[in-house]
């Protein structure tokens, strides 16, 4: 067999560049042999430390010396726990493996029977058969449950793994054989079970989605890190919780994977732990077929400061390493790459022996005493509980990093030809007879050749020895895992003190809505039942938002405080950071952010705490960079406020195409428990603020708000009359036309920022061509939306009922005139609710490109400023021939608008 260069381990790349410029040595084997002894004889004398400090020391002298040693993170392709510093495995392995086997085999059972009752339902075998060793060891010896004494661990099941949970809870009684029998077809009657961990669907089982790859990683180091800072602000008492998290080794080349891992050990997240199922495959083949994922991840994750555990080699393979007196087994195991160890897994013992074995003579030797078959038998860390108890151990107990687990496993472990190792094997759902009996057969399942293949569910009798033990096991450690409830008690205050002044409008000074939003949080911040709950977020924007104020009031978390004087301590803004700090500052990473804020706006589910996170950040860099986080949160009915600042396509001036913001409402609209709001004034963010925070808080409503707020400075108005209803449902009449007997009308729609500009509009109409106009504030075109086909669904639904009415009918009931609406946003916004309008609506909006210009500019080049809003309103006034054409040529002359300028869309 060929054996390239290894990607990752030092030696040979040395070698292979002192070639070129000495005179080659041959390596006396003698000498090495008395230096490895050596450092046995140290090891034995002295323990792991000293021989540590040995090779340190070495290495120092040997640079001193002038020999140039390469730069590796990387240790030897080998366990990093050896078997002599191995605990005791505390538990009845037989018994354990007997249990282990019942889950394998149901879990396989529902994937195949799910797709024989309706074919292409999809399912993975694969995955957990894979993994079933890593998640036994963690269910029967560390995850502990959440009880009312502690709060238990946390737990990110990789997601296609998700039959084995399944199939275990099965065993422990929680899920019966009926929704077993219904997996991925939960709108069979009596329900069935979800594809992947979706805490939506399964609100009382799945506690964190994980199966879009990469995201449950950097939520785990994030909740991680929420935990400490529960703790530090005293929100919980501190614990040894851990969270672990559980992911593919192809799903570490997601950036999301790794883009957090040096926050980790930052923070010094003792209480995180990675276990990384390494079955060197993804989906369509090996991850690195020519390299070793595994050393590449060590020096990743070594490199940025985590203790990493390889777990490589199973107990087959101690009794011929402790024979390996030259260290020339490791040295083997570390030349293959890994497109090389998929071929050993599915090939016979002959070939290992010949292939692996047979590339040195005393290679062959170590394992002449043993059969070929024992060879093919030799089993792999991953799948020895010994090895991963080992483990385990070792990562709960270590202290001052977080840990990973790299465990060795082979996809689809136990299928044999039906697609052990192979690369088809994790898309496999159906198996042969003659398959079924055979897995059935090496597992021990008790049922005869004729029952398997009718894959029944199998769960051992009630009083059986293995449910006896599973029970016992999980009483053990605090009752069952994975298991979601609600563990917050409601909020009590009504707040109508605190949202007050913003109703009554600024007096005529001029303030923008985030500002107003900022004062508002500067108010929350106090309040005494819910200012220790707020945890502000912020991605590097806090100044931008006018947020600095809140550094020195009430502190930026900080793990170790503040070790430096601040540069600006002496002005009276400066940047305090501090252990009970509340502002989360996160840095430059909007996805980190949204990790935060999904761990803060969970933790009433996950620890019983209330926490309102409000995470700003600038919208376009929201929904369009981080919207799978987003569906994510939403899937975890994470609730608190999302701010996208800085808001607008045309309000946000100078910034240009990148960083424009005409998206974010549409890219709202399908995340169905979202409330999104386009606020134009701060009456308008209390009303729903306060609503918000009563309706997830109070009430324990599954929602969360998303709310745009702008920089550009007006007057904040007082609140025209009793409209929270109105705010909250998405529209609401702002000011009426003065001249409600005119001949000529018109309905102007404005939002957020162009508000202003229908506003504008209505004066011009009046006053230059005598059209008196209504002016509506449109808050949100979603809940307009999401009502109107409610209601239509309803009708169709009940034809024989008195129709229901959409609220925006009912709304324009009595409105005259012409319809134009005006958004800073895609003008599929307005133009989605039309069709419940009592007329025909001229929508303007930004659809197209940003450009960076002021704001005067940007609203002529899309349109959507107040001369556009007229020209669309004596327009559609020609059109229903109320006026003459003459009139529109004078206007579009007097308000200076050019005819040619190009489409905003394909320029
Ligand atoms: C973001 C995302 N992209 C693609 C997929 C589709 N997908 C599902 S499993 C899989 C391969 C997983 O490989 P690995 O992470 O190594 O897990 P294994 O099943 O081998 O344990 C892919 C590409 C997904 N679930 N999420
Ligand atoms: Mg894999």
């Amino acid at each position: 067999m060929a054996s390239p260069q290894p990607h990752f381990e030092g030696p040979d790349a040395e070698t292979a560049n002192e070639t070129a410029v000495r005179p080659q040595h041959t390596i006396d084997d003698v000498e090495i042999q008395e230096w490895l002894e050596s450092l046995d004889s140290v090891l034995e004398s002295s323990g792991p430390e000293v021989a540590a400090e040995i090779l340190e020391r070495l290495r120092a002298h040997a640079t001193v010396n002038g020999i140039d040693l390469p730069f590796s993170a990387n240790t030897p392709y080998a366990n990093t726990i050896p078997a002599r510093l191995q605990p005791l495995f505390p538990g009845d392995q037989e018994l354990e493996r007997r249990i282990k086997s019942l889950i394998r085999w149901n879990a396989l059972a529902m994937v195949v029977r799910a797709n024989r009752v309706e074919h292409n339902i999809g399912g993975h075998i694969s995955t957990y058969a894979s993994a079933a060793t890593l998640y036994e060891v963690g269910f029967n010896h560390f995850f502990r449950g959440r009880t009312e004494g502690f709060e238990g661990d946390t737990v990110y099941f990789q997601g296609h793994a998700a039959p084995g949970i399944y199939a275990r809870a099965f065993i422990e009684g929680r899920i019966n054989a009926h929704q077993l029998e219904n997996f991925r077809r939960e709108l069979k009657p009596g329900g069935g079970l979800s594809s992947y961990p979706h805490p939506w669907l399964m609100p009382d089982f799945w506690e964190f989605p994980t199966v879009s790859m990469g995201l449950s990683p950097l939520m785990a180091i994030y909740q991680a890190r929420f935990n400490r800072y529960l703790e530090d602000r005293g929100l919980k008492p501190r614990t040894d919780a851990k969270v672990w998290a559980f992911i593919g080794d192809g799903e570490t080349d997601e950036p999301e994977s790794l883009g957090a891992i040096t926050l980790a050990s930052r923070e010094k997240l003792d209480n995180l732990i990675f276990v990384v199922n390494c079955n060197l495959q993804r989906l369509d083949g090996p991850v690195r077929g020519n390299g070793q994922i595994i050393q590449e991840l060590e020096s990743a994750f070594r490199g940025a400061g985590w203790n990493v555990i390889k777990v490589l080699w199973g107990s087959e393979w101690d009794p011929i390493l402790e024979r390996d007196t030259e260290g020339l087994l490791v040295k083997r195991m570390g030349e293959l790459v890994d497109g090389e160890y998929q071929k050993l897994v599915v090939s016979s013992g002959a070939y290992v022996r010949e292939q692996f074995f047979g590339s040195d003579p005393r290679l062959l030797q170590l394992v002449e005493p043993l059969p070929d078959e024992a060879l093919r038998r030799l089993r792999l860390g991953g799948h020895d509980p010994r090895k991963v108890y080992a483990a385990y151990k070792a990562a709960v107990d270590y202290q001052g990093s977080p840990t990973v687990v790299l465990a060795r496993t082979i996809k689809g472990y136990g299928l044999g030809e039906a697609g052990e190792g192979k690369n088809v094997t994790h898309q496999q759902k159906k198996l042969n007879e003659d398959e079924l009996r055979e897995f059935r057969s090496r597992f021990g399942i008790p049922l005869s050749d004729e029952d398997c293949i009718e894959l029944p569910f199998y769960r051992p009798p009630e009083e059986s020895e293995e449910i006896r033990y599973l029970r016992a096991r999980r009483e053990a450690l605090g009752g069952y895992v994975p298991q979601r409830k609600v563990r917050s008690k409601p909020l009590v205050a009504e707040h109508d003190e605190l949202y007050r002044e913003f109703l009554e409008g600024s007096e005529g000074r001029e303030v923008s809505t985030t500002m107003a939003f900022v004062m508002m949080l500067r108010k929350m911040l106090k309040d005494p039942e819910i200012g220790k709950l707020i945890v502000p977020i912020v991605p590097d924007e806090a100044r931008t938002f006018g947020m600095e104020s809140l550094f020195r009031t009430v502190g930026i978390y900080s793990s170790v405080g503040q070790r430096y004087e601040p540069v600006d301590v002496n002005t009276l803004l400066y940047y305090k950071e501090a252990k009970d700090g509340q502002i989360l500052e996160e840095g430059i990473t909007e996805a980190g952010s949204m990790a935060s804020f999904i761990a803060a706006g969970s933790a009433y589910a996950t620890h019983g705490i209330n926490t309102i996170p409000f995470f700003i950040y600038y919208s376009m860099f929201g929904f369009q960079r981080i919207a799978d986080f987003i569906w994510a949160s939403a899937d975890m009915r994470t609730r608190g406020f999302l701010l996208g600042g800085t808001a607008g396509r045309t309000t946000l001036a100078g910034e240009g195409l990148q960083h424009q913001d005409g998206n974010s409402h549409v890219l709202a609209l399908p995340v169905p428990n979202l409330k999104a709001y386009d606020p134009a004034f701060a009456y308008e963010i209390a009303v729903i603020i306060q609503d918000g925070i009563r309706r997830m808080y109070k009430d324990g409503e599954s929602l969360f708000y998303y709310l745009t707020v702008m920089n550009e400075p007006y007057a904040m108005p007082a609140m025209p009359g009793d409209v929270k209803d109105g705010i909250l449902c998405g529209m609401y009449p702002f000011r009426k036309a003065s001249n409600s007997r005119a001949k000529l009308r018109a309905q102007l729609f404005g939002s957020g920022a162009t508000l202003n500009e229908a506003l504008r509009a209505q004066e011009i109409l009046e006053t230059k061509y005598g059209v008196a106009a209504d002016v509506w504030s449109v808050t949100s075109y979603k809940e307009l939306y999401n009502d109107g086909m409610e209601t239509e669904r309803w009708n169709r639904l009940h034809p024989g009922d008195k129709p229901r009415v959409p609220y925006v009918t009912q709304c324009l009931a009595d409105a005259p005139g012409v319809l134009v609406a005006v958004t800073d946003y895609l003008k599929v916004l307005p133009s989605m609710v039309s069709k419940w309008m009592p007329r025909r609506l001229a929508a303007l909006g930004t659809d197209g490109f940003g450009r960076s210009d002021g704001r005067a500019a940007l609203r002529d080049f899309f349109g959507v400023d107040s001369r556009f809003i007229t020209l669309a309103a004596l327009h559609e006034l020609l059109v229903d021939g109320k006026i003459e054409r003459p009139v529109v040529d004078k206007a579009i002359k007097e308000l200076g608008i050019n005819t040619e300028k190009p489409n905003p869309i394909t320029c």
